[in-house]
C-alpha cells in the first residue's frame, strides 16, 4: 500500500468543483489515494458518485477508500472505508468485508492507536495535526509530539490529517507519518493536479531524507 498523498475529496473547499472532478485531477497529478467523503449525499447518489472514482482510480492503479460508508464502499467495490472512532466496530467491519479489503481507523490517541491496531484495521490516521478550517469538529491541532509517540506505539502505517501544507509536511514525515491526508493544500488551489504534484514531490522527497538518517 502506498500512502505518500493521499487525497480526501471536499466539493466546497474545491469552489464546486463535483468529487469525480476533483479524484480525476488528484489521480494526474500523482496521489496514491482519494478518499470520498461527503456527509450530505443520500446513499444512492453517494454510490454513483463513488462508481465514477472507482473508475478513475482503477485505471490509474490508485486506491480509492470511502470515508464512514462501508456499504458505499462495498457496493463501489472500493479498496477499502475510511472510520472513526464512532462508526461501526474493525471487528464488524471486518466480519462483512471481503479479502484483501482495508480498514482506515481515525484515532486520537496512544490508546487508542494500539485497540485499533490489535482490533485488525490496516492504517490509522492522527487528526488534526494542526489546527484546520476543513472540517467544523476537527478541534485543536494534537502536534508533532502525539504523532511520534502514536508512531512509535504502533507497526501499522500512520497517515497525518489536518492543516497539512506542502510547508509542514517534511516535520509530519519525520515524525514518523507514512503519508499524509490533504484538502484544502490541493484543493483550494487553482490548479489541483499542480498542487498535488508539488505535494506529493515533497513529501517522496522528504521520504528520503528520513530513509537516509534511518
Ligand atoms: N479529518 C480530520 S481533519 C480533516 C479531516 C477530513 C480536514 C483536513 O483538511 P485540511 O484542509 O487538509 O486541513
Ligand atoms: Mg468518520
Amino acid at each position: 500500500m502506498a500512502f505518500d498523498l493521499y487525497v480526501i475529496t471536499d466539493p466546497a473547499i474545491a469552489r464546486g468543483m463535483p468529487h469525480a472532478g476533483i479524484a480525476r485531477r488528484v489521480v494526474e497529478g500523482g496521489a496514491d489515494a482519494v478518499q470520498l467523503r461527503d456527509k450530505i449525499l443520500p446513499g444512492r447518489d453517494l454510490l454513483a458518485v463513488a462508481c465514477e472514482i472507482r473508475e478513475i482510480t482503477w485505471e490509474a492503479g490508485v486506491l480509492f477508500f470511502v470515508n464512514d460508508r462501508i456499504d458505499i464502499a462495498l457496493a463501489s467495490e472500493a479498496d477499502g472505508v475510511h472510520i472513526g472512532q464512532d462508526d461501526l466496530p474493525i471487528r464488524d467491519a471486518r466480519s462483512i468485508s471481503p479479502e484483501g479489503f482495508i480498514i482506515g481507523v481515525s484515532v486520537g490517541n496512544v490508546n487508542e492507536a494500539v485497540a485499533a491496531e490489535s482490533a485488525g484495521a490496516d492504517y490509522l490516521s492522527l487528526s488534526p495535526i494542526f489546527p484546520t478550517t476543513s472540517k467544523d469538529d476537527a478541534g485543536p491541532g494534537h502536534g508533532i509530539a502525539e504523532l511520534q509517540a502514536i508512531c512509535a506505539s504502533v507497526t501499522l502505517p500512520v497517515i497525518a490529517i489536518g492543516g497539512i501544507t506542502p510547508r509542514n509536511a517534511p516535520e509530519v514525515i519525520a515524525a514518523g507519518a507514512e503519508g499524509v491526508a490533504v484538502i484544502s493544500a490541493v484543493m483550494a488551489q487553482d490548479d489541483i493536479t499542480a498542487a498535488a504534484r508539488h505535494m506529493k514531490a515533497i513529501i517522496k522527497d522528504s521520504k528520503e531524507k528520513v530513509s537516509k538518517v534511518r
